[in-house]
């Protein structure tokens, strides 16, 4: 599958390296996955219009309501969703005025397709419009980030053993050991998380609390959810879950 960049003509504003849009893949709670569309660094907008295209790994998914998608609360935007194809959906938003339209737009349903693999799960988002109620064009450039790949983890096992247990928070405190017991960045580590991680499907199997530093305070986690699994206590937090990690092109 082939996506190609979409580059928004500029009128006379530079463009910002940061604006970008682009899909995270995510167990929820239930056991559904949902594709989360977000918006990053954006200004403010009241109208937009983009593509959601998946991979081979995926088929579309409808719920309860026998809709595609989770519309988010955005400042009164309203979205409209149309299928393309089995593979790609339209979907564009409006509003009355410029709102700040950052963070989770909208989240669409999926379902594994029989031949799932890490290489054919991909989901890309190809922007056509996005605009201010000024301009009825749109107003910056920006390439959206593709998606080469989305692995499987399971939050929290740094080892790769496929469970989560004192020895993950161990382990990771190794890590930072050999490392001069300076914190690692999930972005500067992802391509080579082997070197630091041999076993682990990815460098964000190690950040559990997702906020792209490995540190001392994932360890800490780690075992304070080791410490409640032995002790039959509920936890309700992510560690131990599966999650997607996707591998970008950014
Ligand atoms: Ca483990
Ligand atoms: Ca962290």
């Amino acid at each position: 599958m082939a996506i190609t960049p979409c580059a928004i003509s500029s009128i006379g504003a530079s463009a910002a390296s940061t604006e970008k849009i682009y899909a995270d893949i995510v167990y929820e709670d239930d056991g559904t996955i949902e594709a989360n569309i977000i918006f990053e660094n954006m200004p403010e907008l009241a109208s937009g219009g983009f593509f959601v295209t998946i991979g081979d790994g995926w088929e579309f998914d409808i719920d309860d309501f026998g809709e595609h998608y989770e519309p988010y609360v955005r400042q009164h935007a309203s979205f409209t969703s149309s299928q393309v194809n089995d593979k790609k959906l339209f979907f564009t938003f409006t509003t009355s005025h410029n709102y700040n339209m950052n963070g989770t737009v909208i989240s669409v349903h999926l379902k594994k397709a029989a031949n799932n693999t890490p290489n054919n799960s991909t989901v890309n988002v190809d922007v056509v419009l996005l605009s201010d109620i000024e301009n009825s064009n749109p107003i910056y450039e920006m390439t959206n980030p593709i998606m080469l790949s989305a692995h499987e983890y399971m939050i929290g096992d740094t080892n790769g053993d496929n469970k989560v247990d004192a020895r993950d928070s161990s382990f990771l405190l190794y890590v930072l050991d050999v490392n001069n017991n300076q914190p690692l960045y999930v972005n500067n580590i992802k391509n080579n998380h082997t070197t630091y991680f041999p076993n682990a499907k990815c460098a964000a199997a190690a950040d559990v609390d997702k906020d792209g530093i490995i540190s001392t305070v994932d360890s800490s986690l780690i075992r304070a959810y080791y410490a409640d699994i032995m002790s039959e206590i509920p936890y309700n937090g992510i560690i131990g879950k599966i999650d997607f990690f996707e591998i970008f092109n950014d």
